[in-house]
């Protein structure tokens, strides 16, 4: 099968709590890319498992991931939209990519060590090769580009490495089984860009927005009604100082900033000019301001999702039918794979 040259591909996990850093970081830029590129957006549920085995409502939570991807505009028929556990050939190609990566690349992934904490010892072995299944998620569809928030950027340099490794020790072979030239699986672009990579923590500056902090207050859920987000926004933790007039006044300032590109990004415009238009104010007026175009961008997509989450049926026949699509690509990399590697059969 030829190489795709603008195929994307992003997941986000059904663990509960997707939260506005989810939105801005990841699925507002997958809106975005359906218009120039062939996308697939997952439902990682494999994913889902790796810190926390049983989940209380797995089938739930992942229709609820679903109901925001359409509910924020992605088109399922246009483009693909399943989930993960649906298509077994992401798990077949993670045990090839477990003995592709190495150890001590692995071991130097941050993430890990933040979600195992001080006991590593207990953590899942699934959380540990969490990355080899992000990798084979990526390039089992041979995906060029990936947009996701910052703190993916290291598990997209993983992929990188193990898609070189895999070109590199079988190049000879890719070229005898005539599956690609200079190699089978691309170098995959991330994408992270634009103002709100990383969405912080409402609680605390110096904390990435999170599902799994249990502080509710710390995170807007797309869940969240509008009383509950002007809440969130007026209780959010800030410094007594009024805005600056430039950016570079907010450095040491992280709960500002934070705000201040929150509301950048919602509102499409600059952290400047959000700066330029609050210059001098207390947040006593820029935080009602900043709940109220929170509430105007959010609430359209909260009520989507509602509605769809009403009809189970429905979003379930969506996944299935983006699975039986997905499956057929991942059925042929892995048919491929297969004969790279050399197994009988
Ligand atoms: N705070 C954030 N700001 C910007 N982007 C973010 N993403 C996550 N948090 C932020 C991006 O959302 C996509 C889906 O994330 P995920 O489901 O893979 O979960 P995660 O990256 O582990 O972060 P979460 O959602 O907060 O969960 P926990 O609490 O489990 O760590 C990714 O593209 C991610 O970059």
């Amino acid at each position: 099968m030829a190489q795709p040259t603008n195929r994307v591909f992003s997941g986000v996990q059904p663990t509960g709590n997707l939260h506005l850093g989810n939105y801005l970081g990841a699925i507002r830029k997958f809106v975005a890319m359906q218009e120039s590129h062939e996308c697939i957006y997952c439902v990682v549920d494999l994913h889902a498992i790796t810190a926390d085995l049983v989940q209380d409502n797995l089938k739930q939570q992942t229709r609820e991931i679903a109901a925001a991807f359409i509910a924020s505009g992605i088109d399922p028929k246009a483009h693909i939209m399943f989930n993960q556990s649906q298509v077994r050939e992401h798990a077949e190609l993670a045990w090839l990519f477990n003995c592709v990566a190495r150890m001590g690349w692995l071991q130097r992934m941050t993430q890990f060590k933040e979600k195992a904490g001080k006991n590593a010892q207990n953590a899942s072995v699934g959380l540990f090769t969490y990355p080899n299944l992000m990798a084979a998620d990526i390039l089992l569809y041979r995906a060029t580009h990936v947009p996701v928030g910052d703190d993916q950027k290291q598990h997209l340099e993983l992929t990188r490495d193990i898609a070189a490794k895999f070109n590199h020790e079988f190049a000879k072979r890719i070229k005898e089984t005539g599956h690609g030239g200079d190699g089978y699986f691309p170098i995959t672009e991330p994408i992270i860009e634009g103002p709100a990579t990383r969405v912080m923590s409402l609680r605390d500056g110096s904390k990435k927005m999170s599902k799994s902090e249990p502080s509710d207050m710390s995170r807007i859920n797309l869940t969240d009604d509008a009383d509950e987000i002007a809440k969130k926004i007026r209780k959010a933790k800030t410094d007594p100082d009024p805005l600056p007039d430039n950016l570079d006044d907010l450095k040491g300032r992280p709960e500002a900033e934070n705000l201040v590109g929150i509301y950048a990004a919602l509102n499409e415009v600059t952290p400047d000019a959000v700066i330029s238009e609050f210059a001098g104010q207390q947040f006593g007026a820029f935080k009602p301001a900043l709940a109220d175009l929170a509430v105007e961008k959010l609430a359209p997509i909260n009520a989507e999702m509602r509605k769809l989450m009403d009809d189970k049926a429905h979003i379930d026949s969506i996944l299935d039918d983006g699975a039986a699509r997905a499956r057929e690509i991942a059925q042929q990399t892995m048919k491929e794979v297969r004969s790279i590697f050399g197994f009988l059969g």
